[in-house]
């Protein structure tokens, strides 16, 4: 079946000048990149390139290396997309010198993995459910085609292409692997990438190869396990040793990839494989794939997503629980998973056209994924939980550091998720102020948006280019809007269709013309499905695309003690650059004399004041709660 093209515009044709995320993004390059930098120097993964690095057998973190090049992947493909969009000699410097250490650390037939060559030498690919290898050889992928996009440079990618070589060799046919698949999914995807940047077909079909093997029985780590002899690196770990189907729905090895039906197991795996098939069923036409991923999807969002984006509920498999188990203080919600949703809703769209896609991608990249980093840009959430007893706070770094580069490279190459462009022209996913540049018949185009989004719903969209030009210029229209939206065209009221979520403007158009779009975005007061145990008798505060959260800091009391007025009437008040909502309420102190009471409570009047879940944990710590008692 042929598919429409859609595609991302690429990184330097849009310029992002936006007064919300303009400041975060500077923060990242400023600050969040140099402190990554820092750590990965003290940390040991730069040592660890040069084979200096050797375990302490009384260090229980002797089990993280085995991550390392991920992690110095992600951080230069996190600078290769600020390099992008902006030069910065000192950032191409370091980034040159990480390169050079992955190149002096690759083997002569193309290995690259500082622990399997220094410290267990003899063992590559024996432990592909828990060793994460090729996990990590598809960081280093992603990173060296970023790099070399931003840069022109091929030092990485010469590299990994030697390396994605030797892989294709060891599990293709007759290889040592042949039949194999990493334990954590992530090579997939990357190998689209590097299809994508070389136009070499034999990545395409390793990844369909890697994707296709998985959940076949018999079943691979199994039988790796009984040549092996042991248990395998993680071995000791209860819940991802045992051959059973719970044990391989923790990373989704329980059925062929093409058969799966619910979102199971670990939430980053998951959302790393999904991408995979999404992006698969774009190059492939592949309607089995495709079919997949929507079941995938309609899992997902219908019964395992948070209010805030984040998935991947049980933190004792970092991943998700059964339908509705969405716990808010002793939930998990890592920042990588609502990152991996990010990828995947992307793709999703790109596939389908829905915009619908696009709003859980907002959703989960303005709640979820923001707010796994601290305001100055050098503290990070692993877990995002929904509330907090006040002893919850950000780290400045982790053992398994997976998720400070993921959002540090999430953020820089956040002008691949505002626009994509299509066979009829352009549709806008995301209201992000700046200039979108972009080729139709042989013409340069560009639409210039200004707004002050996320806070406010007005968008003024203008048209540059050459000459009149004749496209559909495709407007979300997102979820949460709370009234009818209207657009202008050169200051006259427009009548507009919706199709799969977009405002369609289908016309000829001049330089100059400007198309002004009101998205209604009033303060509401959310509910949740009352399968949501965690969220019973409680509601949520949200204004446009952003969660809301009630802080201590801000209240008369622990939040545990506010109940939120039922008909109360959220007011907005815009403070030090962002949202606060006020709305009527009263405090339920706990009683004198005892634990348990008869009789109706005292409740004293208070106003409730809450601020964008996002923004929580940067004034000290104390209670925080998304979802607040409601008064009955
Ligand atoms: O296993 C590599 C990364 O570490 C995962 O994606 C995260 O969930 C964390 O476990
Ligand atoms: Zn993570």
């Amino acid at each position: 079946m042929s598919q429409p093209h859609r595609s991302s515009l690429p990184i330097p044709d849009v310029v992002i000048a936006d007064e919300f995320w303009s400041p975060r993004r500077e923060t990242v390059r400023a600050e969040t990149l140099p402190h990554q930098e820092e750590r990965l120097r003290d940390g040991g993964q730069f040592a660890a390139l040069r084979f200096e690095w050797r375990p302490d057998p009384h260090d229980d973190r002797e089990r993280f290396p085995i991550f390392w090049e991920s992690d110095v992947a992600k951080w230069i493909e996190a600078a290769g997309y600020a390099l992008a969009s902006r030069p910065d000699p000192g950032l191409e410097a370091a980034v040159d010198e990480a390169i050079a250490l992955l190149a002096g650390a690759q083997q002569d037939d193309g290995y690259l993995n500082a622990y399997f060559t220094a410290i267990k030498p003899g063992k590559r690919f024996t432990d592909l459910r828990d060793a994460h290898e090729l996990y990590c050889a598809g960081h280093l992928i992603e990173a060296a085609v970023a790099h070399f996009q931003a840069t022109g440079k091929t030092s990485l990618l010469d590299v990994v292409r030697r390396y994605a070589d030797l892989i294709d060799r060891e599990f293709g046919p007759g290889g040592s692997c042949e039949g194999g698949y990493c334990g954590h999914q992530e090579i997939e995807l990357a190998l689209v990438k590097l299809f994508r940047a070389t136009g070499e077909r034999r990545y395409l079909d390793l990844s369909l190869r890697l994707l296709d093997n998985r959940g076949k029985a018999p079943f691979y780590f199994d039988e790796e396990a009984r040549e092996r002899g042991d248990a395998g690196y993680f071995g000791g770990q209860g819940s991802v040793v045992r051959a059973d189907r719970r044990s391989r729905e923790y990373n989704q090895s329980h059925a062929p990839v093409r058969e799966q039906t619910e979102a199971v197991g670990h939430s980053v795996r998951a959302m790393y494989q999904y991408a995979a098939m999404a992006d698969l069923a774009l190059e492939l036409g592949d309607q089995g794939l495709r079919e997949a991923c929507e079941r995938l999807w309609r899992d997902l969002v219908g019964t395992k997503l948070y209010v805030t984006g984040g998935i991947g509920a049980d933190p004792s498999i970092e991943g998700f629980g059964p339908a509705f188990h969405l716990p808010d203080g002793d939930g998990y919600a890592e920042t990588c998973a609502a990152i991996g949703l990010v990828f995947w809703a992307h793709r999703m769209m790109l596939l389908t056209g829905e915009a619908t896609y696009a709003d859980v991608l907002e959703r989960a990249l303005y709640n979820g994924v923001l707010s796994g980093v601290s305001a100055d840009g050098t503290a990070y959430f692993y877990g995002n939980p929904l509330a907090s007893d006040g002893t919850v706070e950000r780290s400045d770094w982790f053992d398994c550091a997976c998720c400070p580069p993921n959002l540090a490279r999430l953020l820089t190459s956040l002008e691949e998720y505002v626009y994509v462009a299509d066979d009829a022209g352009l549709a806008v996913n995301l209201y992000v102020s700046g200039t979108a540049r972009f080729t139709r018949e042989g013409r340069h185009a560009s639409v210039t948006q200004r707004s002050a989004y996320p806070w406010d719903g007005a968008v003024a969209l203008t048209v540059g280019g050459e000459a009149p030009l004749a496209f559909a210029l495709r407007l979300r229209i997102p979820e949460w809007t709370t009234g009818e939206p209207a657009i202008a065209v050169n200051g006259e009221p427009a009548s507009f269709a919706v199709e799969r979520g977009y405002a369609v403007l289908d016309r000829t158009w001049a330089p100059g013309d400007r198309v002004d779009l009101v998205l209604p975005m009033a303060p509401v007061l959310v509910r949740a499905d009352p399968r949501v145990a965690a969220a019973h008798g409680k509601v949520a505060l949200q204004k446009g695309p952003i969660v809301h959260c009630v802080e201590e800091v801000d209240n008369a009391a622990p939040v545990p003690h506010l109940v939120i007025a039922r008909d109360g009437e959220p007011a907005v008040e815009h403070r030090d650059g962002l949202d606060r909502i006020t709305v009527a309420g009263a405090v339920d102190a706990p009683a004198a004399g005892g634990l348990y009471r008869t009789g109706t409570t005292a409740l004293r009047p208070t106003e409730v004041r809450t601020v964008p879940y996002f923004a929580w944990a940067n004034r000290g710590k104390g209670t925080m709660a998304v979802w607040v008692r409601e008064a009955p």
